[in-house]
């Protein structure tokens, strides 16, 4: 539950466009569109994305609570146009017309079936346009501002994809990179592998599955670093900084597990070999180790937050699986829908930018302020260790 921040998308996968409002941006914080784009525009990279990312060059327009470059205090208002909308006129006009095809054969592990029987549909378009990951373009803008009111802040955030498949990068982040040259390196490979080795066989297993009309999911990390103590609560479960951010993160299309520093890992572990010793030095607390991920006892400790998130196969298959028909209730296969048949590279970034959405609203509540000085001057006078 966000405190400080509020934001709601609207629009349909192949519909006019993504419309999304934020509200809680603090004034005076440089942002221009390119900024934005590019967010946007990492997210639509990756091997194994389908054929749509061809046809979209995602921009987000500002449409309002900006103006000569600052923020105003004001709701800020972003739209994206789909360009595909122009080969889905008739299917997605908000008019009534003639078109009268209709999908009735929902695709096993999507919404497609719990979405028309909770709507009372009979045809599942209806479904499929609102629950496709299309709608995360709009969430990355949005998180794109927070992410530049962080950067503000000195926070930074960097992702890398770990396991695609059964194939696994084990390999440790060399401490001596900082977040923007690991993001860099990440972004120079095409799975967001640092491990050239691992990319290799990542990038096979997905061209395996995309042979065989199938897909396949994986796991990345986040990192975000230069957080001060004291981010969420331990008060109230509403304000505990792991709840917030795994309600978040959960919510884009397909994750499934969230871990935090060691993770399960932890689980087969004893207390003493798995928490954080304290040392003094140098009038600064010091941790040999973040097992942690960052964060404790629902709150930020000034250490960097680690996550692990995992993301499932994508359930739209080029080669389907058995379902029944909605209407005739005959088994049939699944519907087939153009997909991707990968797509943890892009929601590496998706979750970058959401990320940031919460850490802005988790700052924005515990120092208050309208503007980004202000802002700036609460952290520094309540700066400690
Ligand atoms: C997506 C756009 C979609 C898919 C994907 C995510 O485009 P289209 O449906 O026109 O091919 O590529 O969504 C899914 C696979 C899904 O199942 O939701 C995007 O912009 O990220």
């Amino acid at each position: 539950m966000l405190e400080k921040i509020n934001y709601l998308t609207a629009g349909e996968s192949h519909g006019r466009g993504l419309l999304g409002i934020i509200e809680g941006i603090p004034s005076n914080l440089e942002i221009d569109e390119n900024f934005i784009r590019e967010q946007l525009s990492r997210r639509q990279k990756g091997y194994g994305r389908g054929s749509r990312m061809k046809i979209e060059s995602d921009f987000a327009q500002i449409y309002s609570g900006v103006r000569h470059g600052i923020t105003i205090g004001a709701p800020i208002g972003l739209i994206i146009e789909n360009k595909d909308f122009q080969n889905w006129v008739d299917a997605m006009s908000v008019h009534k017309n003639n078109y009268n095809h209709k999908i009735t054969l929902p695709r096993p592990g999507h919404a497609d079936l719990a979405g028309v029987l909770k709507y009372g549909f009979d045809d599942i378009r209806n479904v499929i346009e609102r629950s496709s990951a299309r709608e995360t373009a709009m969430r990355v803008a949005i998180g794109a501002i927070c992410r530049k009111f962080l950067t503000e802040l000195n926070i930074d955030i960097c992702s890398r994809v770990v396991q695609i498949f059964n194939i696994v990068d084990k390999s440790q982040i060399d401490p001596d990179l900082s977040y923007e040259k690991i993001n860099e390196l990440a972004d120079q490979s095409s799975v967001r592998c640092l491990d050239k080795d691992s990319e290799k066989k990542m990038i096979d297993a997905i061209s395996i599955a995309k042979k065989n009309g199938d897909s396949v999911g994986g796991v990345f990390e986040i990192y975000c670093k230069g957080l001060p103590y004291g981010l969420g609560g331990y008060s109230q479960w509403y304000q505990k900084l792991q709840s917030k951010i795994s309600e978040t993160m959960l919510s884009i299309n397909a994750f499934k597990g969230i871990e935090f520093g060691a993770g399960f890992s932890a689980s087969e572990k004893y207390g003493s070999q798995i928490h954080d010793e304290i040392t003094f030095e140098d009038n600064i607390f010091h941790r040999q180790s973040n097992n942690a991920g960052g964060i404790e006892g629902g709150m930020s400790n000034a250490q960097p937050i680690s996550i692990r998130l995992s993301m499932k196969p994508i359930p739209t298959l080029v080669k389907p699986l058995k379902s029944v028909d909605i209407i005739s209730k005959s088994p049939e296969l699944a519907h087939k829908e153009r997909t991707d048949a990968c797509a943890v590279p892009a929601a590496s970034i998706i979750a970058e930018n959401l990320l940031s959405i919460v850490v802005a609203d988790s700052i924005l509540s515990k120092f208050g302020g309208d503007s980004l000085d202000q802002i700036k001057s609460h952290m520094e006078a309540s700066a400690q260790y």
